[in-house]
């Protein structure tokens, strides 16, 4: 088979990719390791920055959003005896969106089916191949167990951390650069209405929490928890009681309600450089991983994908890569600036360390609620900084 740009992974950045390519008049093949239900039903990210809003709205992939998507003006952050709203609208001007990435991935993929290209689901023994060539080809397993070969110009690496693709840049191209953090979270969602209006982020002696949402009746929290934590240590009541301790406050209350999903996800942060080596491009936690706390990983693979879909225009369009040639440098700037800030955002908020490093983090949270240019800082970060080169 043959075909101009071969994406491998169907997350949201190899089909938001394949959806702006479709735009561009580009034809591409979508190969996916797992199922389409697998990855339509995997509880992810749930914040969009407004930026990523406007891009899927002009791929025409909006409407949802625009439905049930929620606009949120900032968040509150906590520490004992204190919440603090931060209005992002406020010191930004810009707003931040409720919708969750399944909701993002469901979008999208209806989008390609409506687009009629062609997705492998369901795929294994995914190989690279030429990458260095002007001809590079990817081979796999379908699903029937069939070998299949696809010819391309152009191979997106979108597999996320654990795909092959960034493993086809030769070693002595590559550089991974990571920190992997003390703890974990224990995420849950559940069936409530949010106990809030906007998201809380706390600080708390016996670790983080966050309460989050999905919708007007789904709620999702998380808790910092042990890197080896088990699961089944964790009882409901026992969740409901450290969350309702850490997120406590006097005159609020926890609504808890029926657990839906729990699952118990590490935090690293990764970033592997050049984003680009011949013919093969990455783009998304393919390239990098962050850790959740700045909500950042679904956003920084949108704006990966937003620089991306353009240069290939550019080059199989019009012959001109000079958009490719820069691709790597210019995600990787957004990309350290995100990484930075999830980093800093982890360190303020998890506890670790001794009590000095708690009295550090508290003056910072403190900090934020008073200063405006300290407040301004997270909320320009949080709520989306420019993509280069988009107006
Ligand atoms: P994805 O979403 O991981 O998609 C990669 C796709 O590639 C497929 N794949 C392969 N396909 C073919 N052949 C192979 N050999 C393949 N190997 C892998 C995978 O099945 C998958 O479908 O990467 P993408 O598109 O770059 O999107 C990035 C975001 O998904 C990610 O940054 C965020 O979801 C990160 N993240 C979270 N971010 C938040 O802001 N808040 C969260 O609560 C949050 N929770 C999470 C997360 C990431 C997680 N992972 C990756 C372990 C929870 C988890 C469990
Ligand atoms: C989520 O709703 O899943 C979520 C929100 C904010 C974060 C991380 C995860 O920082």
């Amino acid at each position: 088979m043959r075909t101009r740009v071969a994406i491998i992974g169907a997350g949201p950045a190899g089909l938001f990719l394949a959806q702006l390519l479709d735009a561009a008049g580009i034809e591409s093949v979508l190969v996916e390791r797992r199922s389409a239900e697998y990855v339509k039903s995997r509880i992810r990210a749930g914040i969009l920055e407004s930026a990523s809003v406007r891009l899927l709205r002009e791929a025409g992939v909006g409407d949802r959003i625009a439905r049930d998507g929620i606009e949120h003006r900032g968040i509150h952050l906590q520490w004992p005896g204190e919440r603090r709203h931060l209005d992002f609208v406020d010191l930004t001007g810009k707003s931040v969106w409720v919708y969750g990435q399944t909701e993002v991935t469901k979008d999208l993929m209806a989008a390609r089916e409506r687009a009629g290209q062609a997705a492998f689901y369901e795929v294994s023994d995914v190989e690279l191949h030429d990458v260095e060539s002007d001809s590079p080809a990817v081979t796999f397993t379908d699903a029937e167990g069939r070998a299949q070969r696809i010819d391309a110009e152009i191979i997106a690496g979108c597999d996320g951390s654990h795909g092959p693709s960034r493993h086809s840049v030769p070693r002595q191209h590559r550089r991974t650069l990571e920190r992997t953090y003390p703890f974990a979270w224990l995420g849950i969602r559940a069936d409530v209405a949010p106990s809030t209006d906007e998201l809380i982020y706390a600080w708390h002696p016996d670790g983080f929490a966050l309460h989050s949402m999905r919708s007007p009746t789904v709620s999702r929290f998380y808790l910092q928890v042990r890197p080896d934590e088990d699961l089944a240590d964790w009882s409901d009541d026992r969740i409901w009681d450290a969350l309702s301790t850490r997120l406590g406050l006097d005159g609020w209350t926890l609504h808890p309600g029926p657990i839906t999903e729990r699952s118990v996800l590490p935090m690293r942060s990764v970033v592997t450089s050049p984003m680009r080596h011949g013919r093969l491009f990455l783009a998304g936690d393919a390239a990098h991983t962050v850790p959740p706390t700045g909500a950042k990983g679904l956003n920084l693979a949108i704006a990966d994908v937003a620089l991306l879909s353009r240069a290939i225009a550019e080059w199989l369009g019009a012959g001109d890569t000079r958009l490719a040639d820069a691709y790597s440098d210019t995600a990787l700037r957004r990309v350290w600036r995100c990484t930075h800030f999830s980093w800093w955002m982890t360190t303020m908020l998890h506890r670790h360390g001794d009590e000095f490093d708690a009295g550090l983090q508290l003056t910072q949270l403190q900090r934020v609620a008073q200063s405006s240019a300290a407040a301004t800082e997270l909320a320009e970060n949080y709520s989306g900084i420019p993509i280069e080169g988009l107006p």
